[in-house]
């Protein structure tokens, strides 16, 4: 008889061990925790995002209120600017430090700044303040004459080029769609051509920036002849504060343009100056210049010329620049133009 032998299962047990099971809720357990920890890490960066973000809208915010109030402040100094006929570089709207400059508003500050020619040496300065615009060229009303050496000064270019970018400034604002010169020119035909392809305006330019859509004038172009250039007012220019540039442009030679600026700097040679002198009419131009430096008759021809074609001595819109600050790192400055009613006609943040 054989004896039995106990009886042995073949293979592992199909049931984990106790110390298998426990394990695995552990491995569980930890991809679980793994996976926690993700998402809170994830959610935590995104509420951060989010405060960040809420953080500088309230920051933009507070800015955008800065500058409003340093844009209510030019339109108030413009308001209060006594009446008269006349507006001139000595106007409390002009170059007003006290006013304008580093004006505390809550925890922040704002200040009106802009550069300019200084009378005597031409060199750059800062002046706090409004611009009027009727110091500059009004690109919807200049003639080509006016616009062409215009150019030629600003660009330092040759006769050909100055044309072709006064041409195409007229060609952009007329109602035509006839080339204004033969070549060089532009109207719908070659703004259609373009890989990003327009109509040519065939109207008034409503903002400055719209150059930048006429041919030739790139962003260096534009740079280099904003600060001469509007939109805004009547075509003439403002004789109390034109820059030589705008003189030159508007017909009269160097002599003239230079006796003007020294005769508004007055003894000081500084303008925006106690000292300064004005000219008061259109009538005053000629007889108060030539009074103060010699002019020959056809000088005297040229500037009555020009002062009938082109000339004024006031100025009814205002470029008003506010650039607000909370701290060294956060600022935002604000483009305006206002009339002298207040009236706001162009507002551009960034
Ligand atoms: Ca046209
Ligand atoms: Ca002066």
């Amino acid at each position: 008889m054989i004896p039995l032998e106990p009886i042995k299962l073949l293979g592992p047990s199909v049931f984990p061990s106790a110390a298998k099971r426990k394990g695995s809720i552990l491995i569980v357990a930890l991809w679980s925790l793994c996976l926690l920890s993700s998402f809170a890490v994830i959610l935590n960066y995104q509420v951060r995002q989010e405060l960040v973000l809420a953080s500088r809208l309230e920051q933009r915010g507070r800015l955008r209120l800065i500058a409003e109030a340093g844009v209510a402040k030019a339109i108030m100094e413009l308001k209060n600017d006594p009446e008269k006929t006349y507006h001139c570089l000595g106007d409390s709207w002009s170059n007003n430090p006290g006013a304008f400059k580093d004006i505390q508003v809550g925890d922040g500050e704002f200040s009106l700044a802009y550069s300019y020619a200084d009378g005597k040496s031409g060199s750059l300065q800062t002046g706090y303040g409004c611009v009027d615009e009727e110091r500059k060229i009004n690109i919807n009303k200049a003639e080509f004459i006016v616009l062409e050496r215009f150019f030629k000064i600003v660009l330092s270019c040759d006769d050909a080029l100055a044309q072709q970018l006064a041409a195409c400034i007229l060609d952009w604002r007329d109602a035509d769609s006839e080339l204004s010169i033969p070549s060089g020119s532009a109207e719908d035909t070659y703004y259609h051509s373009l890989p990003f392809s327009y109509a040519a305006k065939n109207s008034l330019f409503e903002v400055l920036d719209e150059l930048l859509l006429v041919k030739g004038f790139s962003d260096n172009v534009f740079e280099k002849i904003k600060d001469y250039v509007t939109i805004y007012g009547e075509g003439r220019v403002n004789i109390n504060t034109a820059s030589e540039v705008v003189l030159f442009a508007l017909g009269l030679d160097e002599d003239i343009a230079d006796k003007i600026i020294l005769y508004r700097a007055g003894k000081d040679g500084v303008s925006g100056t106690l000292d300064d002198n004005v000219f008061v009419s259109n009538s005053e131009i000629v007889p108060n210049l030539s009074q103060a430096y010699p002019l020959s008759a056809s000088q005297v021809e040229q500037l009555n010329r020009v002062a009938a074609l082109f000339l004024s001595v006031s100025s009814n819109n205002f470029l008003i620049r506010a650039t607000a600050k909370l701290n060294a790192r956060n600022s935002l400055v604000v483009s305006s133009v206002a009339k002298r009613d207040g009236k706001i006609l162009y507002w551009r943040e960034n």
